[in-house]
């Protein structure tokens, strides 16, 4: 009877938010080649519990959908878990695919519940491993290039067969959103696979992923090859005290945020001991340290800058580099995808030579550095990137690099109409810090795409135990935030974005 009354609001009531056509078991009909769906399963409101049992609240409003999981197998080597998530009732016709963090390895279910209570058709993949690690790297070159680009063009694919199987039709709009690996993701299909997505919503992408983890690794190598050189964690409040004392106010806000840290030339020779107690100051081989944590790896001939430094303004998170051990998922790319050695010692990397090795190894499957986005451009396709400024973890220069690499290949006016950066001040790796890092990046990439009304600005947040107690807008690079001089410095209605 439910299919019967279904298809009648379907016929019936075409211009009513659409529900499912079919019944939720039904969709195990779907044909996709090598897919096999292992679950189709109508999910009551607030049913759902997540395997690692984590985020138990954000499921608790969920409305009824039907949840889909399924195995890709692209090649024989392939595993590649999806899971696609139908609302059964008010879907807004779309799709929202979410992205991974870090090695990926487990599907994305509080990003998918944001989306699904949001009225979205969700979709999520563990990008053909299991874990957080780098477990599945040695010997099995196939599973990288599923964690490098295949698995999330596979899991597109799948996800638009069975939206189209549940509802009748498949989504009008399709969007993608995901930051840090999740960014990268991102790139990577507005690179590789122009159809996909509509939209494109890329949050501190992990790009040039030869070069990004090299540097990282570098930083831990700078403090650590001689440990006269590494800063104690607790030393960082005091650089960034100093950072702010002379460069907060450049913005004409003594506010605790750098809108534009490029304007903040901060030399860390001013903490240099004179003399006397070495824990308000920085020893001389720390100064050197510091100073090249901000600049970044050179080439050791020619002086050329290899990779951006951090920002300053970021030093509170920079023991996730600088701190007592490397970032593992630097050094783990390192030692099983560019040396192929488990015991491959961090200390001893040279950014010269070995990033030119790296970039042979993985440029082709893991970079997307590629800046030619005219294929996606050409049929329509929007990307909106965001990055922290105060991200201790990627650069915020590559991806600044990245979008000056794109506008140049697509030329200002078309870059214009399909590609926009918003730079985050204070805010740490894809959220966090003192900026206002809340803020709808799906909702302004929807207006663009669905109203052809392009992010000029775009209100954010900052909050504190869940209360808002600043918002700001967030303008389109290279424009920043600028108070109009009167009114709260806390409310985004007084500021322009010039
Ligand atoms: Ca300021």
């Amino acid at each position: 009877m439910k299919i019967t009354h279904s298809l009648f609001v379907v016929i019936f009531f075409g211009l009513s938010l659409p529900a499912a056509a079919a019944t939720c078991e039904s969709v195990r009909g779907t044909t996709v080649p090598h897919m096999t769906i292992t679950l189709a399963q109508q999910v009551p409101p607030g049913d759902f519990t997540a395997p690692a049992g984590r985020g138990a609240e954000a499921y608790k409003s969920l409305p009824t959908f039907c949840r889909v999981a399924a195995t890709l197998t692209p090649v024989p080597d392939s595993e590649i878990k999806i899971e696609v998530w139908l609302p059964e009732s008010g879907w807004n016709g779309k799709l929202e695919s979410v992205g991974n963090g870090a090695w990926a390895g487990t599907i994305s279910y509080p990003a998918m519940a944001t989306a699904l209570a949001a009225g979205y058709a969700a979709a999520s993949t563990d990008t053909g491993h299991t874990g957080n690690n780098a477990n599945f790297i040695t010997g099995h070159p196939e599973k990288v290039a599923d964690f490098g680009y295949r698995a999330v063009h596979e899991m597109t694919v799948a996800a638009k067969a069975i939206i189209s199987a549940y509802y009748g039709s498949g989504p009008k709009y399709s969007y993608w959103n995901g930051c840090s690996t999740g960014g990268r993701q991102a790139l990577m299909e507005a690179q590789r696979f122009p159809n996909d997505y509509d939209g494109i919503l890329a949050g501190a992408p992990a790009i040039y992923s030869s070069r990004l983890q090299g540097t990282q690794v570098w930083a831990s190598q700078t403090v650590h090859k001689d440990e006269v050189s590494y800063i104690p964690p607790e030393k960082y409040p005091l650089i960034h005290e100093a950072v702010l004392q002379q460069c907060d106010s450049l913005d004409g806000l003594k506010d605790g945020v750098l809108e534009d840290p490029k304007k903040c030339k901060f030399d860390p020779k001013v903490l240099a001991c004179k003399s006397g107690d070495p824990t308000s100051c920085l020893t001389a081989p720390q100064v050197e340290a510091l100073t090249k944590l901000y600049t970044g790896p050179k080439d050791s001939k020619t002086g050329r800058p290899l990779f951006p430094g951090l920002e300053p303004g970021s030093e509170l998170g920079w023991n996730t580099l600088a701190g007592p051990q490397p970032m593992a998922l630097a050094s783990e790319l390192y030692k099983y995808l560019v040396f192929e050695n488990p015991n491959w010692d961090y200390k001893t990397i040279n950014p010269t030579t070995d990033f030119i090795l790296a970039e042979k190894k993985l440029a082709d499957g893991m970079d997307a550095a590629n800046p030619n986005l005219k294929p996606f451009v050409d049929r329509g396709g929007k990307l909106l990137m965001y990055h922290g400024w105060s991200d201790p973890g990627i650069a915020p220069m590559n991806t600044v690099q990245y979008y000056k690499n794109v506008v140049d290949i697509l030329g200002a006016s078309k870059a214009g109409n399909a590609v926009r950066l918003f730079m985050i001040p204070g805010m740490n790796h894809c959220q966090g810090g003192p900026g206002t890092d809340k803020f709808d990046g799906i909702g302004a990439l929807a207006q663009w795409v669905e109203k052809g009304k392009a992010p000029e600005r775009i209100d954010a947040s900052h909050q504190t135990s869940g209360k808002v107690d600043r918002t700001r807008p967030l303008c389109a690079y290279p424009q920043v935030a600028v108070y109009k001089g009167s009114g709260s410095s806390d409310e985004a209605a007084n500021f322009d974005c010039r």
